[in-house]
């Protein structure tokens, strides 16, 4: 059997951590044992004891260090376990459980090295219209540097060959979207996009806000100009 790990970075997620990690439970994929990794970022709820309690790994950051940071934790993690791919997703759920085999596939085919599961066109209508509208500008710009058509840039839910999973690197805390994409075309991974199913969160908090912009576009440029 081979390690399919799913990461899960989570900030104070208690509502939605312990059904997310049930549902993940459930997931079947042929010829693989699914491991779930929770990359608990500084939260100061019941997150990591639920998710110990559903038997999840648990890695803690003690202070809260951002979705990239939490996210690398995370890969990092499951490589050092043996991962021969890796499945990420966030605890909002936002994204299905259920979905996993279908952003795993073009990595288990040995398709791909790097799957965005993108939330177009299913879920382009319930997205609110600023979030939608953000959506397209970043994308169109992370198109535009990567040189090839992307539909959704900033998807919280990806697949990773083990090889992208180790040698990835986020340069950015806040923002890892765009510049771990940039990242991994530039070390020549191969990367698909397969639609996946979408729900705005309904509990919790986003990090997102209107710093965003002012935050995302200096990390791409760092991301540009490193060797
Ligand atoms: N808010 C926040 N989330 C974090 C952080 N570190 C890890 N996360 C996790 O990162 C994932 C994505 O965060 P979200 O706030 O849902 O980001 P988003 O999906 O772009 O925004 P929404 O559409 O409003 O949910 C969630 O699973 C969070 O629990 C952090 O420092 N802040
Ligand atoms: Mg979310």
């Amino acid at each position: 059997m081979k390690l399919l790990a799913v990461v899960v970075p989570a900030k104070d997620e208690e509502a939605t951590i312990g059904e997310l990690l049930s549902r993940i439970a459930r997931v079947r994929v042929p010829d693989h044992t699914l491991r779930a990794f929770v990359v608990d970022d500084g939260s100061s709820d019941l997150t990591s004891e639920i998710s110990s309690r559903h038997g999840a790994a648990v890695l803690r950051h003690p202070t809260n260090r951002g979705l990239g940071a939490s996210l690398l934790t995370g890969l990092r993690a499951a490589v050092g376990a043996g991962a021969d791919a890796v499945v990420y997703l966030d605890a909002d759920l936002e994204y299905s459980p259920e979905d996993i085999p279908l952003v795993a596939a073009p990595i288990l085919s040995g398709r791909a090295d790097y799957v965005l599961g993108s939330r177009f066109p299913h879920g382009a209508r319930l997205m609110k219209l600023s979030r939608r509208l953000g959506n397209h500008v970043f994308t169109a710009l992370l198109s535009l540097l990567a040189g090839r058509r992307i539909s959704d840039g900033q998807t919280g839910m990806r697949a990773f060959s083990r090889e992208a999973a180790d040698r990835a690197e986020i340069i950015h805390d806040y923002n890892y979207a765009q510049v771990l994409t940039l990242d991994l075309l530039r070390k020549g991974m191969k990367m698909e996009e397969v639609p996946v199913s979408y729900q705005p969160r309904k509990h919790g908090e986003s990090f997102v806000n209107w710093t965003y912009p002012v935050r995302v576009l200096p990390a791409i440029w760092r991301e540009l100009r490193s060797p």
